[in-house]
């Protein structure tokens, strides 16, 4: 994760980690480049990891695997970055686009110049030596009304696969129309996008970004083929259904009392 906070939480709070991230999206908000509706955004992703039990599942760890292949694998991945993931997870997307050569672009849902423009700040102080989409946004996904159609020629608009964690449903049915793969993080395996997505990494953004790189730098020792067979074997559908079966199962047995909650 990014830079510490400043915390009036108690590191023996029994939710510290939680609330922490918590923090760094209101620090976000307060400094300009976290949206309002990120914060909303947050806890409606609180609630679905309460169900899932907070920790990467199996189908999370499958699912980040083939990301990992189809990334390194792409002509021209890009990884695309909106106020949440600038606030939770900056030096790890810096470190992925490293690793799988991928480009790093700033696109918003709620665009407004000036967030972009703190967001590619971020990035930079982080170690991107490029980031794409603050002045060069000026093309346009077809078909698509909100901010999030506006994209750089060099990054989303020629991308062949796109990383897009915390997405919003239209821009991911527009991005499978133009005949992209778009990779998601999502914790709610019923959104829009977690449904359209060629591939749904149904964890939290926070644990999945960091095992995204290491996964991927040991699959960048891979063939080709090695790689290709990963994808082959990916089956987002049931992916999504092995996540929904956990959520089941999971509240199954506690109302059982078989599993205590933390
Ligand atoms: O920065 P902007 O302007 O691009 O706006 C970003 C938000 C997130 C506000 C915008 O994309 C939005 O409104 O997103 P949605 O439609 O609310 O979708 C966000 C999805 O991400 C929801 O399905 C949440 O469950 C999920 N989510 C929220 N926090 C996390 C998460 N998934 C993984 N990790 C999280 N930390």
């Amino acid at each position: 994760m990014g830079e510490e906070v400043e915390s009036s939480v108690p590191r023996t709070h029994p939710r510290y980690k939680s609330l922490l991230v918590r923090e760094r999206l209101i620090k976000g908000f307060e400094e300009g480049y976290v949206a309002r509706a990120g914060l909303i955004a947050h806890g409606r992703g609180e609630c679905f990891d309460y169900l899932i039990g907070e920790t990467t599942i199996e189908p999370a760890v499958k699912a980040i695997e083939a990301a990992a292949a189809a990334l390194l694998l792409a002509r021209n991945p890009v990884i695309s970055v909106n106020g949440n993931v600038a606030a939770l997870v900056p030096e790890e997307v810096v470190r992925l686009a490293d690793v799988v050569n991928a480009k790093l672009e700033v696109n918003l849902f709620y665009r407004t110049e000036d967030r972009a423009r703190r967001i590619a700040e971020i990035l930079t102080r982080h170690g991107a030596r490029e980031v794409l989409g603050v002045d060069d946004a000026v093309a346009e996904i077809p078909e698509l009304l909100s901010q999030r159609r506006k994209v750089s020629r060099r990054g989303i608009l020629i991308a062949d696969v796109v990383l897009a964690p915390l997405e919003d449903g239209d821009r991911t049915e527009a991005l499978r129309r133009m005949g992209k793969s778009v990779i998601t993080i999502d914790l709610n395996p019923l959104s829009r996008t977690s449904r359209s997505a060629t591939i749904t990494i149904v964890d939290n953004v926070v644990r999945a970004m960091p095992k995204m790189v290491e996964y991927a730098r040991e699959l960048s020792t891979y063939s080709r083929e090695g790689l290709t067979d990963i994808l082959n074997n990916y089956d987002n559908n049931e992916t999504l259904v092995q996540a929904l079966k956990h959520i089941i199962k999971r509240l199954d047995e506690l109302s059982q009392s078989k599993l205590t909650l933390f």
